[in-house]
């Protein structure tokens, strides 16, 4: 059992409580548990682990009482709760299924439900589009038109999974994968490989002795809810968590070829099989041919070689100009994890945060990290703590007394200011010129029209003591889309000021995308990859970063936070205000 798991069956019975309210003390309860989830979220080790030492009690976790604690127990042991089957019983599958929206919550669903009898996302787009939400309590015409924004978004997010699931997913598989006898290679292909901020299925590729035996073994594994095909050389299942998973079992010989074809992207497979058809070849996951002859086959090295072109990092195999490059010998060298020196966004207790200033700077400095900077929240953002002047000052004291504390990384003092409705920033300049760095970002009325925000973001822009532009598009993947804005204005704003783009490497966020930090890379800006941790543990999701920007093609030089302090700083101030 996964912590995962258990942290999803905590927030759904919580959801469920929120739902069904049959007891005023549910609230209570629902709140425990979403506690319990949080908390969970961001311990460090496998509660399995902890539940099965019996030196150990999961009570000792902040947030875990007893009847929790047995509830973990029994999840544990049996696989499932209880408790949680029986609250499913009682509310309609599609009511949970609402939750999925955007803006919607178990209040909401609620509502809708008692007052107009709703039972799924159909139901409600049907009564969003008759103009009956808007006459409920806290609902107005443009609730009504936003919850039909959040259907739609919802029918797109259809069928795929965040990055980061699909990564723990497979990971966990390919370790099982390994422990059957005779397997050699496993290797996830696909879109996981090539880095996309979401995956429809998992594609996993095994060479080994015994292909049968292994098609056995992982049938045994009990996350899979169903069998969809089973042939020689591949098993086709879905998972309980409803994600799909291709398993291939492959002749050494063709694994290269295999691996190319299975990582796809299909637009790059097209324009590599239409390059060897030109040369008189045939490709196909089987390998390079002329005629019966395998002209290459083993590794995608050789095969790549064959075409006459350098081996291409999977991130870039989307067919947008990768093998032209790639003919010339001319690929970037992209930017990679091990570059990368210090994090620029973190939270800490003072705001939302889980940890403290010392504990996050011990934890950056277990990644081998220089610097640090401490970002947390401007008051505006109420629902994240965020701190007011006074309390911002005494967070910079804080952070200054950090630095004695936690030797050889540099702590800075920053901020992630609001930026308000009307462009302003949330601090004024005699609070912000007392930062080391400071972050911009909108956190509310994230719906307004396309012109405003763009004035909005480009005033904010204009202030001077604004270093970096956080989360750009406000997006949460599948979730919630960006909002509108003039990309190219805002862009050369940022140009004209100086001011850096963050990529936020939240895999729930990813912001700038993919295609928008290859644009601001275009656009002459420079990016900052940061994780927006506010656990020491979620430092580690700057993978996710780094993938995003390897697809967007940056460079060590197109990442600032790949320098180390000084140049960091200097690079930072150098600025044409
Ligand atoms: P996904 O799963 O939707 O996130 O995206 P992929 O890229 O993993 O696509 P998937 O799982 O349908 O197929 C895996 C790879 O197999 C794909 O990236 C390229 C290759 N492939 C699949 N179908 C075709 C095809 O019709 N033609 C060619 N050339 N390659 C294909
Ligand atoms: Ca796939
Ligand atoms: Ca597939
Ligand atoms: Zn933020």
């Amino acid at each position: 059992m996964e912590n995962r798991e258990i942290t999803a069956a905590f927030q759904e019975i919580a959801d469920l409580l929120r739902i069904l309210q049959d007891d005023p003390k549910w609230t209570f309860k629902a709140a425990a548990y979403e506690r319990a989830r949080r908390s969970i979220e961001s311990y460090p080790e496998r509660l399995e682990d902890v539940a099965r030492d019996p030196n150990r009690k999961l009570t000792d976790i902040p947030g875990i009482g007893a009847d929790l604690a047995a509830k973990i127990k029994e999840m544990v042991e049996t696989g499932e709760c209880q408790y949680h089957r029986e609250q499913l019983r009682k509310v309609p599958h599609g009511l949970l299924e609402m939750l999925q929206l955007a803006g919607v919550g178990p209040q909401k669903v609620r509502l809708f439900n008692k007052e107009l009898g709703i039972k799924n996302v159909d139901e409600l787009e049907a009564a969003a589009r008759a103009g009956k939400l808007r006459q409920l309590p806290k609902m107005d015409e443009k609730s009504e038109q936003n919850i039909l924004k959040a259907i739609e978004l919802f029918r797109r997010a259809a069928g795929r999974f965040r990055l980061d699931t699909a990564t723990e997913t497979a990971e966990e598989l390919v370790a099982y994968l390994k422990e059957s006898r005779g397997v050699e290679e496993v290797t996830p292909a696909g879109s996981l490989r090539r880095g996309r901020e979401t995956v429809g299925d998992l594609d996993l590729l095994v060479t080994g002795s015994d292909p049968a035996q292994t098609a056995e073994h992982f049938l045994k594994h009990p996350s899979i809810a169903e069998v969809l095909a089973r042939g020689e050389d591949k098993v086709s299942v879905r998972l309980k968590s409803t994600m799909q998973v291709d398993v291939r079992l492959l002749a050494r010989q063709q694994y290269g070829a295999a691996l190319m074809y299975f990582t796809g992207s299909k637009e790059h497979n097209i324009a590599l099989r239409d390059r060897a058809k030109k040369r008189g070849w045939k490709l196909s996951e089987y390998g390079l041919f002329e005629g019966e002859k395998v002209l290459a086959s083993r590794t995608e090295e050789e095969v790549y070689e064959k075409l006459g072109l350098e081996w291409i990092p999977p991130e870039l195999r989307e067919n947008q100009g990768e093998i032209e490059l790639a003919e010339r010998n001319q690929l970037p060298r992209l930017v990679e994890l091990g570059d990368i020196r210090g994090d620029l966004q973190m939270h800490t207790t003072a705001s939302d945060g889980n940890a403290s200033v010392e504990e996050m700077a011990v934890a950056a400095k277990k990644l081998g990290y220089r610097y640090i900077l401490i970002t947390d929240h401007s008051k505006a953002v109420t629902i994240a703590n965020g701190l007011d002047e006074k309390r911002a000052v005494e967070n910079i004291r804080r952070i200054h007394a950090a630095r004695k504390k936690v030797k050889g990384i540099e702590i800075w003092a920053g901020a992630e200011v609001d930026i308000l409705g009307d462009g302003r920033l949330d601090y004024p300049d005699s609070l912000l010129k007392q930062f080391d760095i400071v972050l911009a970002s909108v956190h509310s009325r994230m719906t307004m029209p396309g012109e405003e925000m763009t004035e909005r973001l480009v005033k904010a822009l204009a202030n001077p003591y604004v270093r970096i532009l956080g989360h750009p598009t406000g997006r949460h993947i599948l979730k919630r889309d960006p909002f509108n804005f003039d990309v190219e204005k805002v862009f050369a704003a940022a140009k004209q000021h100086g001011v850096v783009m963050e990529l936020n490497g939240n895999p729930e966020r990813l912001d700038l995308s993919d295609r928008l930090a290859r644009l601001a890379k275009d656009r002459g800006l420079k990016i900052i990859v940061s994780t927006d941790a506010h656990h020491p543990e979620h430092l580690k999701l700057m993978r996710y970063g780094v993938l995003t920007a390897r697809r967007a093609w940056l460079t060590k030089k197109d990442v600032l936070n790949t320098l180390p302090p000084e140049k960091l700083l200097a690079a930072l101030r150098h600025v044409p205000k």
